[in-house]
């Protein structure tokens, strides 16, 4: 077996065939004599959020032993937030995969060589594809791994193993601003930079929880010198709607109507920016024809905000000199997401705010490389935002990559919820889910387990063989994680910035990379991916298939020059060019749409898919519960620190009258019912949440056993954020 292996992997590059032949149990950071000083810093921007700040990591040895976050870096100048500062603490966890794991006749997960799992990865799949055709396998990608490494599976999975579905976990976050942004600009292109926060005057946050979600940007609305006014809307009372000057306590799921009202209370204070509606933008007679519909009364009566304050928030964006629009998963997660999304960009468009410091209608994104996953995941679109449909964009990436550009597919991949209804009738068989969490992340969980326990073969690969969804799988691929490997990751603003190597793989694991095209050499289509042969030469191909899109970033003089800049933003099609640090998108006034105009986008409100009734009276909101939690927090969940910030026990957020009404106090432990699913929790009885909703973060693992799977129609995004429960107490 092992010469196999050997024989394998002498076809392949040098760096793949070191680390993969390096012996087991290697000396991990784990087991660094403590207390070390260091002796080199390696600069490296972080594994969690969007927001891409910039850590300082201090080396011994080659080897981590701390970090501090980077003085002087665009982003976060010295700050970062707890989860930054533990970002070493989730490699040294003793659940880490440091084996492939095969289950065996007797349903047991047991420990194998990468021989033996590279075996049972083509015996699975290719046995599903032989059996139900190439379409019958797809694969799950991420928003959380290297551009390079994410590149480099969806090129594998569709152009080499024949693999014609594939989605991410973006679904789930970024689709709907996406999906907005390509229709309403042109192409999928957030305007900003952070800097905006600073710029602005009037801060207008939709559906946003940077207090807690994006920390270091809501460290740096603090450090804006126009003392701002800062408008929030949102259902709850956040910790940022409690900083803010003022609180939009919209009801759920009515941001629609809100955004909508604004417009039509901006158009009779004369706050239309008429020269660049007249130059810029398509669609405005139908706009104000259509919000010409919503007067005050109407928006007050559809969102329970008084009319004395939506007229005073039309009245403060009116006189905003710059105004910045943010949204965040109250908007995308919602089942008329892309058309509220698009209401957000309309108040931008209407007032002119965009293009210059201090403005735009910025979608703030989640993980820290959605952006990378956005441009290069090569799911719903080809490689570098092209169209799958189109044949010469399929023509362009063939020559780029020295391909037939008969092995790329000729239709984009179905959307991840498409591809589990595919997993319930029949249509696939078999999956590959890499760097996320199906299990405890999708809407509807007790489905989709069901749902992956029915597949012939399911491949999970991950730096953890505990979390929910490796635990069902056929065979586990144990990958290193960020720390272990090299690559870029592309933050919220567009900046494109190093992930470094900074501590060696436990045992086995390997980096996605290495793992991409171990496959693909065991596959039989290795000689397809020969340019592909190390993170930087993927990222100079990645240059070459950004070259002349709006993302364009060919002019990068490679890894060296986004270090030596501290990270560069797209788009940098000069080469040589020593650019501003913060640069912001469409000062010209001119967009994506090959008429250069942006265009005004309007529809009618629809009702959630699942209304309140008696049985089920509240309204179920769910999100982020504290800077320490990441998502279904295999990461955070190893680091004592973090555990330290967050209860103990679940919890569910009730509002005072409500919980009366069920004689529920404080602490009470509860259940919650949906159609779908309880969960228990304890009572968090607070007037932060209005009479009528509750709150649950989704780092619980019961949560999605509650939410209702329904999705919007235009981005194909899960509605989270809307379901019908009941909350009773639970009497022991
Ligand atoms: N600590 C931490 N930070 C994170 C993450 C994490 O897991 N932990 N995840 C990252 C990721 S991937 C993402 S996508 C971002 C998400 O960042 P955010 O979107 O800021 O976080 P959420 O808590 O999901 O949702 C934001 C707010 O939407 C509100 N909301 C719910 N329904 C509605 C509605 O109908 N209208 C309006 N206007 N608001 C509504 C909720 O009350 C919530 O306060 O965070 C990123 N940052
Ligand atoms: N109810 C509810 N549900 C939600 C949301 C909500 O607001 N409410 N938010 C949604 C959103 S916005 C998001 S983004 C999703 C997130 O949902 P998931 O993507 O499922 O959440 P994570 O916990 O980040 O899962 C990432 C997985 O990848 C693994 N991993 C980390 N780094 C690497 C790596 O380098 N390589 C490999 N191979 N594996 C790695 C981690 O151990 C973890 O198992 O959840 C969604 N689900
Ligand atoms: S704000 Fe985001 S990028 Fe910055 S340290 Fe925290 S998790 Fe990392
Ligand atoms: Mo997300």
């Amino acid at each position: 077996m092992r010469t196999r292996l050997e024989a394998l992997l002498r076809r392949t590059d040098g760096p793949l065939t070191r680390e993969l032949l390096r012996e087991p149990g290697g000396h991990g950071l784990g087991q660094l004599p403590a207390g070390r000083a260091p002796d080199r810093v390696v600069t490296s921007v972080c594994g969690f959020c969007s927001t891409g700040c910039s850590l300082d990591v201090h080396l011994r040895d080659g080897e981590a032993v701390g970090l501090t976050p980077t003085v002087g870096y665009a982003v976060n100048d010295g700050m970062a937030c707890p989860k930054g500062w533990e970002s070493l603490t989730p490699l040294r966890a003793d659940t880490r995969a440091t084996t492939p794991l095969l289950r065996d006749a007797g349903g047991r997960q047991r420990p194998v060589g990468w021989s033996e799992a590279v075996d049972a990865f083509v015996g699975g799949l290719r046995g599903v594809q032989q059996r139900h055709g190439p379409a019958s396998v797809a694969f799950l990608s991420t928003g959380q791994i290297p551009t390079e490494e994410m590149a480099l599976l969806g090129a594998v999975a569709k152009f080499g193993m024949g693999m014609v579905h594939g989605d991410g976990n973006t679904r789930q976050c970024m689709a709907t601003a996406v999906q907005a942004y390509k229709e309403s600009f042109g192409s999928d292109a957030p305007p900003y930079t952070y800097a905006d926060l600073e710029a602005s005057d009037v801060v207008v946050l939709v559906g946003a929880n940077p207090a807690i979600a994006h920390p270091i940007l809501w460290e740096r609305l603090h450090r804006n010198p126009h003392a701002p006014a800062v408008i929030v809307v949102d259902p709850r009372r956040t910790e940022t709607a409690a900083a803010a000057t003022q609180h939009l306590a919209v009801r759920p799921k009515a941001d629609l109507e809100l955004l909508y009202g604004l417009g039509h209370l901006l158009i009779g204070l004369g706050a239309v920016d008429e020269d660049f509606v007249r130059d810029s933008t398509h669609g405005y007679a139908a706009y104000a024809d259509h919000v010409a519909g919503y007067p005050p009364e109407r928006v007050a009566a559809a969102t329970g905000i008084p009319v004395a304050d939506l007229e005073r928030c039309a009245r403060t964006i009116a006189a905003g000199r710059a105004v910045s629009f943010w949204w965040t998963m109250g908007v995308n997660q919602s089942h008329q997401g892309t058309r509220t999304a698009q209401a957000v960009i309309d108040l931008a468009l209407l007032t002119g705010n965009i293009g210059r410091p201090g403005t735009g209608a910025n979608s703030i994104t989640g993980q820290c490389n959605a952006m990378g996953s956005r441009l290069f995941s090569n799911t719903t679109s080809l490689l570098g935002g092209r169209d799958f449909t189109r044949a010469a964009d399929r023509a362009e990436v063939a020559e780029v990559l020295g391909l037939d550009a008969a092995c790329i597919p000729d239709r984009p991949s179905l959307p991840y919820h498409r591809i589990v209804e595919g997993i319930a009738n029949g249509q696939i068989r078999g999956l590959w889910i890499v760097a996320t969490n199906t299990a405890h992340s999708w809407i509807g969980q007790d489905d989709v387990r069901d749902l992956l326990g029915r597949l012939d073969f399911l491949v999970v690969q991950d730096l953890y063989t505990t979390t929910d969804t490796a635990q069902l799988a056929d065979l586990v691929l144990p990958a290193a994680g960020w720390g272990e490997k090299e690559g870029t990751f592309i933050n919220s603003e567009r900046r494109i910035g190093r992930v470094r190597k900074v501590a060696r793989a436990p045992g086995l694991a390997l980096a996605d990379f290495a793992i991409f095209r171990l496959l693909a050499e065991a596959w039989g289509v290795g000689g397809h991916f020969r340019r592909w042969s190390s993170p930087e030469a993927v990222f100079g191909l990645l240059q070459e298939l950004s070259r002349g899109r709006p993302c364009d970033f060919s002019g990068i003089d490679g890894y060296a020059d986004l270090e030596a800049q501290g990270g560069i933003q797209w788009p940098q099609p000069v080469p040589g060019a020593l650019v501003e640090k913060e640069r912001r998108l469409f000062a010209d006034g001119v967009f994506h749409h090959p008429d250069g105009r942006a265009r005004f986008v309007v529809d009618e409100p629809r009702p959630p898919a699942e209304l309140v009734r008696p049985r089920r009276p509240l309204v179920l909101l769910t999100g982020r519960g504290s800077s320490a939690e990441w998502h279904t927090g295999t990461r955070t969940s190893t680091s004592p620190a973090l555990r330290n910030l967050v209860p103990a026990d679940p919890y569910v957020e009730v509002a005072p009258a409500d919980a009366a009404a069920r004689a529920i106090v404080s602490h009470d432990w509860v259940e919650l019912v949906s159609e779908r699913g309880t969960m228990r929790a304890r009572a968090l009885v607070t007037p932060t949440i209005a009479t009528g909703s509750v709150f649950v973060s989704m780092h619980h693992v019961d949560t999605n056993r509650l939410t209702m799977p329904s999705f919007d129609p235009h981005s194909h995004q899960p509605a989270y954020k809307h379901a019908a429960v009941e909350v009773r107490r639970v009497h022991d």
